[in-house]
């Protein structure tokens, strides 16, 4: 890795310059020679030992026709690399997709913390920010329902910070012991090597029908949360209570929020099948476009929860339960800086694949709880590491390597390239210069919490209620949020096979919600069992507006993308207006069209496609346009993708502009008239009002009633 930023497939000034820069020749006609494009000049090939390639496209051969030598090192060091370029995959989080940018403070928070990037307003710390699912393997699907990690590298003055968190603010489970348990039964069943990247299998259901604790985090991954839209429209939470100590060594508790600029979003899981099956990479591809494609790179703000001793004594639950939140409404955020992703990885494999977050790595002014989740993860991430990366010195590599100096005696290992120099390698010494020494002033110091009692393996008292939350999360939400996450039950216990199994979670239900336990008992047609008997009864909490995602929805279209079908004969005006008010709205257009060369515009204008009708359905985009004129709807109704197209945007309740001749494509799937959500587009000047009702991005009424 270079520390300029490279312009992707431009060769630097370097690489082309002087003696580096060769010509091809193209090789004879021997049958092995090679279709050089004609601007294929670039910097000279060599082996990993720099030695200068003259042939990369036959192996060395006794004779034209004869055996393969062993003498060819190029062709053996070749395969050996590659032989070896997979590492081992994350053992959760194994799919992900990163982006480099910056964490931005607004005010300084020396009052609070003595943490490098808290200390002055405007101050920018470098960052790199990973987003994953959990549990499908590397090369599974984005839109599984899951919880997506959301994991930052603070590359700070005083060392790497790194705030491994979740887009959900609570956990399975309380004790990290169980920690193995959990992915195993989420993870494929280990017999059959099924499902990839789902929990809808008995192992998974069976272990939460064991796992009361596990009830409230159940509640938010089968509620809209676990669908996002992309990961520019997530929130993301560090979970545990941290503390922030100031200079004087005063401790503030502090829980760590992420909210996007362009607020939360989701999918329907009908869209989230659809667009597993038609865009795997949606997610990755969506971040990609945002940064790369738009230059619009999405922007997080950090909210801190702050509080002290005495209100962690009154409030309700232990701050130091992972499946707890603190309701803002309680302890509203304090917004205390911007997190900006402005810049895509040079190469995937450097930076995202080999990135190590470990929850041990904070920095003087952040300390850890007592959470014993958070404590068992500090164990965990680092040894972890080492698996992965294969060596102690994975904090050498340029993506993990602190961006500030980094004095110790730690020497050798493999591919060591940083042993102190000189003679000292230990200390104390009485060489001269003697290395580094460590800095009781300025150095990391543990806040010195007082503690005591018995070595035992309990589970506090104060961690025994496992159902108020769950309730309060659920009637939180709007009754199209509660209907989601009924209807995701319903599949997911539908997917189980053993009844038992189903019962049980069954009957955990009615001490969360009985409507929800009797629409889930209705939904799989099974009778509700006996309910469980809580350890602890649960309380009615207040409901909190700030756990669902429609109350806090931000009336934007900006980031969004409209699929925009089109034909020949398409109006231009029409055309025309869309693109730029959509451009105006800060919205991305996707011109489809029934073949990629594009189509031809009532003013003879040609218009290329992005997206070929068969290559776009309707999931992949927030509303759509269907410009198709009359010459054309019955060339482009016969297509299926262009059927499928209009019945899913109807099902999905998108927001639809049309022009009096796309009628008869949506009568063709069993639509006549329009609703309110349907915008007629025959002129220019009916475009605007049809972009701003995008904004509400679904047309609700349509698809709940
Ligand atoms: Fe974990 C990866 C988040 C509990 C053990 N975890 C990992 C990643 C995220 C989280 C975002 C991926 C980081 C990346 O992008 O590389 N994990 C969480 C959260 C948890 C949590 C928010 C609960 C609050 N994790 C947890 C426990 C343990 C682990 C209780 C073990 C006791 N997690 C790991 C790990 C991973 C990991 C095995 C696998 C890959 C990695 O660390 O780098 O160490």
């Amino acid at each position: 890795m270079t520390d300029e930023p490279m312009n992707r497939n431009v060769p630097t000034s370097d690489s082309t310059s002087g003696m580096d820069r060769v010509e091809r020749p193209a090789q004879k006609g021997n049958g092995g020679e090679t279709h050089q494009p004609p601007d294929a000049a670039g910097p000279r090939m060599t082996t990993g030992h720099g030695v200068p390639v003259a042939d990369n496209q036959n192996t060395l051969r006794a004779g034209e026709r004869g055996p393969a030598l062993l003498e060819d090192f190029h062709f053996r060091e070749k395969i050996f690399h590659f032989d070896h370029e997979r590492i081992p995959e994350r053992v959760v989080h194994a799919r992900g997709y990163g982006a480099h940018g910056f964490f931005e403070c607004y005010e300084s928070l020396s009052d609070i913390t003595r943490a490098d990037p808290f200390q002055k307003a405007g101050q920018r710390t470098p960052t790199f920010t990973r987003f994953s699912t959990v549990v499908g393997n590397k090369g599974s699907v984005d839109l599984a329902r899951d919880v997506r990690g959301f994991a930052t590298k603070f590359y700070t003055q005083d060392g790497n910070w790194d705030l491994v968190g979740n887009n959900i603010p609570v956990f399975f489970i309380q004790d990290p012991i169980k920690f193995p348990d959990l992915v195993h039964a989420a993870k494929q069943e280990p017999d059959r090597a099924f499902p990839q990247a789902q929990t809808a299998h008995d192992n998974f259901w069976d272990f939460i029908s064991l796992m009361p604790e596990s009830l409230h985090m159940i509640m938010w991954t089968m509620s809209d949360r676990a669908i996002p839209r992309s990961f520019r429209f997530m929130e993301g939470f560090g979970v545990h209570t941290f503390r922030l100590v100031n200079a004087e060594g005063k401790s503030t508790f502090c829980k760590f929020h992420w909210r996007p600029k362009l607020g939360m979003q989701s999918v329907l899981w009908d869209e989230a099948l659809k667009i597993n099956g038609a865009d795997p990479d949606f997610h990755r591809r969506d971040l990609w476009e945002a940064i790369e494609v738009l230059g619009d790179p999405p922007e997080w703000e950090l909210g801190l929860q702050l509080f002290d001793d005495d209100f962690a004594d009154r409030f309700d639950f232990d701050i130091l339960d992972s499946t707890k939140i603190i309701p803002e409404e309680e302890v509203p955020l304090r917004m205390v800086g911007r997190l900006v992703l402005d810049r895509m990885p040079d190469n995937f494999f450097n930076e995202t694949e080999q990135v190590a977050f470990c929850t041990q790595n904070v920095v003087p002014g952040i300390d850890f709880t007592n959470d014993p989740l958070l404590q068992g993860r500090n164990f965990s991430y680092l040894d972890t590491q080492l698996k992965r990366l294969g060596s102690t010195n994975f904090t050498q590599l340029p993506i993990n390597a602190p961006r500030c100096p980094v004095h110790n005696f730690f020497q050798d290992g493999h591919m060591q390239h940083r042993g102190p120099k000189g003679r000292a390698n230990y200390e104390p010494n009485s060489w001269s210069p003697g290395g580094p020494r460590a800095d009781a002033e300025h150095g990391f110091r543990s806040f010195a919490e007082p503690v005591q009692g018995e070595k035992r393996r309990l589970r506090a008292e104060s961690f025994a209620d496992h159902y108020s939350q769950a309730r309060q999360f659920y009637r939180s939400q709007t009754a199209i949020e509660q209907r989601h996450i009924a209807d995701a039950l319903i599949f997911e216990l539908g997917k189980v096979e053993v009844p038992a199994i189903r019962e049980r979670v069954l009957a955990h239900l009615p001490s969360i919600d009985a409507g929800l336990a009797g629409l889930v008992a209705e939904g799989l047609g099974m009778d509700l069992p006996e309910p469980v008997e809580p350890a602890v009864q649960p309380v009615d909490l207040a409901v909190s507006d700030a756990l669902s995602i429609q109350k806090k929805q931000v009336p934007t279209f900006r980031g969004r993308k409209m699929g925009i079908v089109v034909s020949d004969g398409v109006e231009d005006a029409v055309l025309d207006t869309l693109m730029s008010e959509l451009s105006a709205a800060g919205a991305v257009p996707a011109i489809i069209a029934p073949r990629i060369g594009g189509v031809v515009t009532r003013a003879g204008v040609k218009v290329p496609a992005m997206l070929q009708m068969e290559a776009a359905p309707s999931a992949l985009f927030d509303a759509v346009a269907v410009l198709l004129s009359a010459e054309a709807v019955p060339k482009v109704a016969a297509l299926h993708a262009a059927r499928s197209f209009a019945a899913d945007a109807i099902a999905h309740g998108k927001f639809i502009g049309m022009t009096q001749a796309a009628s008869a494509l949506f009568a063709m799937v069993g639509v006549e008239g329009r609703d309110a959500g349907m915008f007629l587009l025959e002129g220019a000047g009916d475009v605007p009002a049809f972009v701003s009702a995008c904004a509400e991005l679904r047309y609700w009424p349509r698809i709940e009633g």
